[in-house]
């Protein structure tokens, strides 16, 4: 007796787009293009693929997937794709390993891979015992701000995109703004009015600038970002700030910045300083001389020992002695 002879299993190109996920337009093009895949006819005219054929199909899809160019394998044989695949699967079980080395990695390098995979709350965990780590100010200048940056940079290389830097600069506010919380001085002096000109966005440099100056026994009052000029010269004699400090990005333009800067000056009392951190574009333009640009926080502890050296720090410094002097008598 003789085997029957099984019929060749061939599938229609409907059945071909389900199985590989390549449409059927793409296949056509593929074929008039490549010369690839190579479907028989049935007796109705229709395309017919072996299985042979589509196997290797869903490798070039595969391949594709992974960012390979169809022209550079659709013609190749089933030996070379094979290769390829395999290339394919050790670099991705390679990277999720090193993904995974990285996840407790506490470097900038460390907390930008988890940054760029969108992992928040393992970003959080890991900002949040480097903090405990390092202590505050340490952290803001050796992690906090050189990451900012970091992250930054790879924004501008397309690296990350706008949802990872904003997922980012929520993580990094909530640790701020915690470590802020436990450290803020009631009675401190000087007193700072913190905020941003009214077109900038940015705050993530406030928060650090609020936190290195709470260490330095600063009574801080941040009002975020983005207050009326107005309002913050209104903020600055009702709580009658000694200093207004200011963050600024580069993304100010100098003259909005300047002109804004002067509306300020004509509003403030005469005793009231401005600082100006962040990366503000004066160039060398003149500034109102009460303002001082401040962008090295590592000098912020200088400069506030400064100020209260100076006449009007004394004077604040020394007040509540002398009322309690006064009281006592
Ligand atoms: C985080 C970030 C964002 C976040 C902001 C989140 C937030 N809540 O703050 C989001 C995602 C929202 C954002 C949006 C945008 N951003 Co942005 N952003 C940044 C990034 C990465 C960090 C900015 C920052 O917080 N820096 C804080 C620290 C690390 O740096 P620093 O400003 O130099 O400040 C230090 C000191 O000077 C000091 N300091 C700071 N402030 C103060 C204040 C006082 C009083 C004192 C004493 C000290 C002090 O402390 C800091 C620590 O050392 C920068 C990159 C960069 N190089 O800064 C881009 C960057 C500023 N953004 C940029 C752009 C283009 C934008 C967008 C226009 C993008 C878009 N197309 O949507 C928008 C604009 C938003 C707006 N309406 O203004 C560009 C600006 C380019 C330019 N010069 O033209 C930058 C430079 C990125 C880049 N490399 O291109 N951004």
């Amino acid at each position: 007796m003789t085997e029957p002879v099984q019929p060749e299993v061939q599938m229609s190109i409907s059945a071909v787009e389900r199985d590989t996920g390549i449409s059927k337009d793409t296949l056509r093009v593929w074929e008039r293009r490549y010369g690839f895949p190579d479907p028989e006819r049935d007796s109705n005219g229709e395309r017919i693929y072996s299985l042979e054929q589509v196997s290797r199909l869903r490798l070039i899809r595969q391949l594709l997937d992974a960012g390979h160019r169809p022209g550079r394998v659709i013609g190749e044989p089933m030996q070379v794709l094979r290769v390829l695949a395999d290339q394919v699967r050790v670099s991705a079980s390679s990277a999720r390993e090193r993904v995974r080395e990285r996840a407790t990695d506490p470097s900038i390098d460390g907390l930008l891979v988890l940054v760029a995979a969108r992992d928040a709350s393992r970003l959080r965990a890991m900002l949040d015992m480097t903090l405990l780590r390092l202590g505050l100010e340490s952290f803001i200048h050796d992690c906090a701000s050189p990451l900012t940056r970091a992250v930054g940079e790879a924004w501008a290389r397309g690296e990350v995109g706008i949802p990872e830097e904003h997922l980012f600069s929520e993580a990094l506010q909530g640790v701020l703004r915690e470590a802020i919380g436990r450290v803020k001085v009631e009675h401190g002096s000087p007193r700072i009015v913190l905020t941003t000109l009214p077109t900038e966005a940015h705050g993530l440099g406030l928060l650090m600038a609020q936190a290195i100056l709470c260490l330095e026994r600063c009574q801080c009052l941040s009002f975020g970002v983005q207050l009326p000029i107005d309002e913050i010269a209104a903020a600055a004699t009702f709580h009658r700030a000694d200093i207004v400090g200011l963050s600024c990005s580069s993304l100010m333009g100098t003259n909005v910045l300047l002109d804004a800067l002067a509306d300020l000056d004509a509003r403030l009392s005469p005793d009231v300083r401005v600082w100006l951190g962040g990366e503000p574009q004066v160039g060398s333009r003149r500034l109102p001389s009460r303002v001082e640009v401040v962008t090295d926080l590592r000098n912020v502890g200088a400069r506030i020992r400064r100020w209260r050296e100076s006449d009007v720090g004394s004077r604040g410094e020394l007040a509540p002695a002398v009322a309690a002097m006064a009281r006592r008598r």
